[in-house]
């Protein structure tokens, strides 16, 4: 027996009575049991080896075509009433959920092995972290999980006979018969018979359909964000989409930033940026969620729930990410990307020209005259944090790193300034709320290109009311002296000139930005009050060695109260949707921008 938990017995139990699996195997979380799953994966079809001498330790794995990345629009928030899901959630009765997806659910492993992943997102055994198991028929997903959180027997030892979990069950759908050989990727190719499910009042997530990413490991966005958000406004605490990143100064002293950016706006790049002025240094504590409790000198302390990295690799080069692309050499799964004739990968933007012949991600054969990219345009690795060349030594602290300041930022070509600090705790909340983005491809919708509001990048990631959800971080600024909050900081690196070119070269040198930040913090940057919040004093970012011009820089960092108050009128719009949800404080701060605006 590998564990005397009985409510977990009883689970495991009841789900294979209603799948039906031929054998239920318990990961232990060992390398000898990812080795052996990588193999059979290998024997079967599904997973090429690389070049042993190029990627030592690492895999290409191909999708269905049809699973290529997060369904929104099959993603469900089945809360017990539709109100408590809000306005941007899709909803369905939970029970009748549950009888749609427990027929889909019957029989859906035959054939197949079911495994049991205990999982801790977090250090294991930390004060911030949770345990959750993940009950899958998809070999991909353990050996994705093993990288992405800690799974296995410690943490069946942290949870103890009777400690908390969070029910995670995913299957790809596709049963086999008798005899009846697998697919290279199982899954149900129509997307309308997906179902990405949560019960937040259970902390309980269902999946059938899909073997992708944020669909099928259900540590990441199900989890860490869609229900532990709610675990943290029960209990208090923050469960963020945002990276956090330590940045050392050349005294030596040093500074954690969280920041929040929708899903494929360069988090990962800006989590383990060269700085690109001498003496200072950034290092990652990780790039795509920060979990934050207060600790017990009253500031927010972060943790990375995660162990592993699941980066978009086209555009990742090493001039875009050099420090990604040294962690992706070795122990890495690469799903998606094109192979090469010598067992290499390449993708677009990958810093080499694409040679003549390339297998594309659908396995086809490729050259340069091919119409289609060779990579899909959200093709993922997954690699372990720990091989991070700028891995921050702390970067598994169970008390976690005390949070000085916190980025926001979105995709937005025009009004958005490069960089401007929030007036309070309070108007910073507010920024959060009016973020938005331009739609990219790594969710399934119908409209990329346009912008969508996207309070502290969480549209999708969001297990409850959004306007609930913002009441909780007034809640949270309420628990602590103002002076411990973190800093609110809205940047925008993506704004651009009348000719459509950006008028910020970005990546490295949004450094300048976050030392502004820093010497902020330090009271040693200068800055301008302006009607939207406080503005760098002409000159207070460094641009020593970049080439920006001062007519660019000037509209970077000015306020356009024209294109102000046309964005009120659409953050109007868009609060009518949280109907009498929406906290009041949110409405005095936009009534109170508009009075700073017009006079
Ligand atoms: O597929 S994931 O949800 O993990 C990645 C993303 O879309 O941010
Ligand atoms: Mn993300």
């Amino acid at each position: 027996m590998v564990t005397k938990h009985k409510e977990l017995l009883k689970w495991v139990d009841e789900m294979t009575a209603m799948c039906q699996p031929d054998d239920v195997y318990w990961c232990d979380g060992s390398q000898d049991e990812y080795d052996n799953m990588i193999k059979v994966m290998v024997d079967a079809g599904m997973a090429t080896p690389l070049n042993p001498e190029k990627k030592p330790g690492c895999y290409l794995f191909r999708s269905h075509p049809s699973d290529v990345a997060r369904a929104e629009l099959r993603t469900f928030i089945a809360s017990k009433t539709q109100e408590d899901a809000g306005p941007t959630n899709n909803w369905i009765d939970p029970d009748e959920l549950k009888a749609t997806m427990t027929e889909l659910y019957t029989g859906s492993m035959k054939g197949r092995t079911m495994y049991v992943i205990p999982y801790s997102m977090g250090p294991v055994g930390s004060f911030i972290a949770k345990i959750g198991v993940e009950i899958t028929d998809s070999p991909y997903v353990v050996v994705n999980m093993k990288i992405m959180t800690r799974i296995g027997t410690k943490v069946l030892e942290t949870l103890g006979d009777d400690g908390e979990f969070v029910r995670c069950l995913h299957s790809v759908g596709k049963p086999l018969a008798p005899g009846e050989k697998d697919l290279a990727w199982p899954c149900v190719p129509n997307v309308a018979d997906k179902y990405i499910s949560h019960f937040p009042e259970e902390r309980m997530i269902w999946s059938y359909g899909s073997g992708y990413g944020g669909n099928a490991l259900l540590g990441k966005k199900c989890f860490a964000l869609r229900i532990a958000g709610v675990q943290a406004r029960d209990e208090g605490w923050l469960a963020e989409h945002m990276l956090i990143l330590k940045l050392t100064n050349p005294a030596g002293k040093s500074y954690y930033v969280c920041g929040a950016f929708p899903s494929a706006c360069g988090k990962t790049n800006l989590a383990m940026l060269e700085p690109s002025f001498p003496g200072w240094k950034v290092e990652t504590i990780g790039d795509d969620i920060s979990w934050m409790k207060f600790g017990p000198d009253g500031r927010l302390y972060a943790i990375n729930p995660e162990s592993g990295f699941f980066g978009v690799v086209p555009g990742t080069s090493m001039q875009s990410n050099p420090n990604a692309m040294k962690t992706i050499q070795s122990n890495t799964i690469y799903t998606n990307v094109a192979l090469t004739d010598d067992m290499d990968v390449w993708w677009e933007g990958c810093g080499t020209p694409a040679p003549d012949h390339l297998i594309d991600w659908k396995g086809n054969d490729w050259t340069p005259d091919s119409k289609e990219t060779a990579a899909h345009s959200n093709a993922r690795f997954t690699t372990p944090a720990a091989q991070c060349p700028v891995i921050a030594p702390e970067w598994e602290d169970p008390n976690g790193v005390p949070i000085s300041a916190i980025l926001i930022g979105g995709r937005r070509a025009a009004t958005i300034p490069l960089v401007n600090e929030s007036l309070s705790w309070q108007h910073g909340i507010f920024l959060g709320s009016i973020m938005g983005s331009e739609i990219t491809t790594a969710d399934i919708t119908d409209k990329v290109g346009q912008v969508r509001r996207d309070p502290f990048a969480q549209l999708p990631f969001m297990g409850y009311h959004m306007g609930d959800y913002l009441k909780h971080w007034f809640n949270i600024g309420t628990k602590t002296d103002a002076s411990k909050l973190p800093r609110i900081y809205f940047v925008n690196w993506f704004r651009k000139n009348a000719e459509g070119k950006f008028m910020w070269p970005g990546f490295g040198e949004n450094s300048r930005v976050l030392r502004w930040i820093v010497e902020r913090i330090s009271g040693d940057a200068g800055a301008v009050e302006t009607p939207i919040g406080n503005l760098p004093a002409p000159g207070a970012i460094n641009l020593d060695g970049i080439n920006v011009t001062d007519a660019d820089m000037e509209q970077l960092l000015s306020v356009d109260s024209e294109a102000w108050l046309a964005e009120i009128v659409s953050i109007k719009e868009n609060y009518k949707s949280y109907g009498n949800r929406l906290p009041k404080e949110l409405a005095a701060e936009l009534e109170n921008l508009e009075k700073r605006l017009r006079s």
